[in-house]
């Protein structure tokens, strides 16, 4: 394991310096499945589509259905099938750049494969990785899973429009501030376009300043 690790690392490190030598900013959206991921690009899209030179990286056990979804958005896609593997690496990601023009894109989302413990392990190369949780999902998953929350930028909690699940918001966060007390969480529904505004900002200023 420590070797598989290290070899993603080093791949991960020459990803990186690529994408920073090219300003490019590559965000990696880690979730369950289901959480929301595909539904964010939907609105992110939309929002920010004509402000920014986009790229998307879909990856997926076998499927195109994401990327089929993005389509309509006319940015460039790269599906990458793991074939059962349940996360994406720095090699992967390393052999799908050159179908990009790099010197034409200004942000790389990364839709990772939906799992909370893998995607958090492997770094991609990413200038940062973005945790999407949902409320369907119960409030304790920081706890269960901390890595990602502590590596992540900023932890998006989506589906906040359904009512009826037993979902406790003050545990939540208190499980959160206790993993990692600052990072920047945004309360959103995707479906309901609540709270998104605070998201689309944040997103715009990092790419703008990174
Ligand atoms: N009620 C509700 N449903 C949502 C929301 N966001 C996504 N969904 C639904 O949740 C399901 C999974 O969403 P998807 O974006 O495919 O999740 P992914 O697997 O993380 O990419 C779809 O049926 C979405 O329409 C939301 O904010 N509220
Ligand atoms: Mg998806």
């Amino acid at each position: 394991m420590k070797n598989i690790l290290d070899r993603n690392q080093n791949k991960a490190n020459e990803v990186r310096s690529l994408l920073k030598s090219k300003k490019v900013v590559m965000v990696n959206l880690i979730s369950s499945p289901g959480a929301g991921k595909t539904t964010l690009l939907e609105r992110t899209l939309e929002e920010i589509g004509s402000k920014f030179r986009i790229g998307i990286i879909e990856g997926d056990i076998t499927t195109d259905r994401d990327a089929r979804r993005l389509q309509k958005f006319n940015v460039p896609i790269v599906v990458i099938n793991t074939e059962g593997g349940c996360h994406l690496d720095s090699h992967s990601i390393s052999k799908v750049l050159p179908s990009f023009n790099l010197d034409d894109l200004d942000v790389l989302f990364v839709e990772n494969v939906g799992n909370l413990i893998c995607p958090s392990q492997f770094d991609l190369g990413e200038t940062f990785k973005l945790a999407v949780v949902s409320t369907t999902e119960g409030d304790d998953k920081p706890g269960k899973y901390p890595m990602l929350f502590r590596e992540a930028r900023a932890v998006l909690l989506n589906k906040t429009d359904i009512p009826y699940t037993n979902f406790k918001l003050e545990s939540f966060k208190t499980d959160l501030r206790n993993i990692n007390a600052s990072v920047p969480l945004f309360e959103i529904s995707c479906t309901k376009s609540d709270g998104l505004k605070g998201w689309f900002d944040w997103i715009e200023g990092q790419i703008f300043n990174e």
